[in-house]
C-alpha cells in the first residue's frame, strides 16, 4: 500500500517540453486542470498528496517521477540522462528528505530516470534506454542490495522509458506492449497484451487496488476490469504530448 504523492506543478515553460510524440504543443491551461484531476485521483486513491510548486526553468519538471526513486528503505535521488532535466533533482531533494531518513544519490557517469524502473515487490527492473545507462543501473543494483533489494537490467530499443511501456498492476499481473510482451524476463507474470494502437494505456498505475488508466482507452480499461481492478480514467492528453504518461507525474510511497 502507498500513504503519499509527490507531485509537481507544471510550469509555463511545458509548452517547450522535450517530446518526440509529434502531437503538438500542450495546451497549458488544460495541463494544469488536468493536473488538479491528476491529484484528485491520487486524493481518491488515498494517498495524501505534496504539491511542490512550479519550476520554470525546467520545462519537463512536472513530471517527477524521473528524478527519484521511493523504496520502503530509501530513497535514490537520480541523475537524469537527458541534460536539460538534469537541474531539476537538486529541487526534489527537499522534499525527499521530509520523507526519508536514507537518501542515495547516482553519480557521474551514471545516468538513471526513474521512469526506466518498476518496482514487483523488493526487486526493481532497470530498463537501460537512451536515459539510464549500464553504470548508473550498477549503481542503483549496489544501493538496492545495501538495503536488502535487489535489481536486474533490462535491455530495451523501442520505448522512452521502460514504463512507458510496462505497468506493474500487483498480484503478479503485468501490463505490457511492444517489445517486452516478448522478454524472458516477463513470461512468469500474468501478463495483459496491450496492443500497438492501445499502446500508451501500457503505463497505466496501480494504486491502493484501484489502477489508474488514462482516459480513452476502452479496451485496456475492459481488460484490467476483467483482471478485477476497479478503474479511474485520467484524461493526461496534454502530457502525452511530451510523451509522459500516468506514472511520470508522480511520486508514490
Ligand atoms: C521527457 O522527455 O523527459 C519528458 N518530456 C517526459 C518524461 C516522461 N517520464 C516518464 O516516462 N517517466
Amino acid at each position: 500500500m502507498f500513504k503519499y504523492a509527490i507531485v509537481r506543478k507544471p510550469c509555463k515553460a511545458l509548452i517547450d517540453g522535450l517530446s518526440e510524440a509529434n502531437l503538438g504543443k500542450p495546451d497549458y491551461d488544460k495541463a494544469l486542470l488536468q493536473h488538479a484531476d491528476y491529484i484528485n485521483a491520487l486524493n481518491e486513491c488515498g494517498l495524501d498528496v505534496k504539491i511542490l510548486e512550479a519550476l520554470d526553468d525546467y520545462p519537463d519538471s512536472c513530471f517527477v517521477e524521473d528524478v527519484a526513486l521511493m523504496t520502503p528503505n530509501c530513497a535514490i535521488i537520480t541523475r537524469p540522462g537527458a541534460p536539460s532535466r538534469r537541474g531539476e533533482v537538486e529541487f526534489i531533494k527537499e522534499a525527499v528528505f521530509q520523507f526519508y531518513k536514507k537518501v542515495e544519490e547516482i553519480k557521474g557517469p551514471g545516468l538513471l530516470e526513474a521512469g526506466d524502473i518498476m518496482m514487483v515487490g523488493n526487486h526493481y527492473y532497470i530498463g537501460l534506454s537512451n536515459r539510464t545507462n549500464q553504470e548508473g543501473a550498477n549503481q542503483l543494483i549496489a544501493i538496492l542490495e545495501k538495503y536488502g533489494m535487489s535489481g536486474s537490467v533490462v535491455e530495451m530499443s523501442e520505448m522512452l522509458h521502460l514504463k512507458t511501456g510496462l505497468g506493474y498492476l500487483e498480484n503478479n499481473i503485468l501490463l505490457a506492449c511492444g517489445e517486452f510482451i516478448r522478454k524472458p524476463e516477463f513470461q512468469s507474470f500474468n501478463m495483459i497484451k496491450i496492443n500497438e494502437k492501445q499502446s500508451y494505456s501500457a503505463n497505466s498505475v496501480w494504486i491502493n487496488g484501484t489502477v489508474l488508466v488514462p482516459k480513452g482507452f476502452p479496451e485496456t480499461v475492459k481488460l484490467i476490469k476483467e483482471a478485477g481492478y476497479k478503474i479511474r480514467e485520467v484524461d493526461v492528453s496534454e502530457f502525452r504530448k511530451l510523451d509522459g504518461g500516468l506514472s511520470c507525474l508522480s511520486l508514490r510511497f
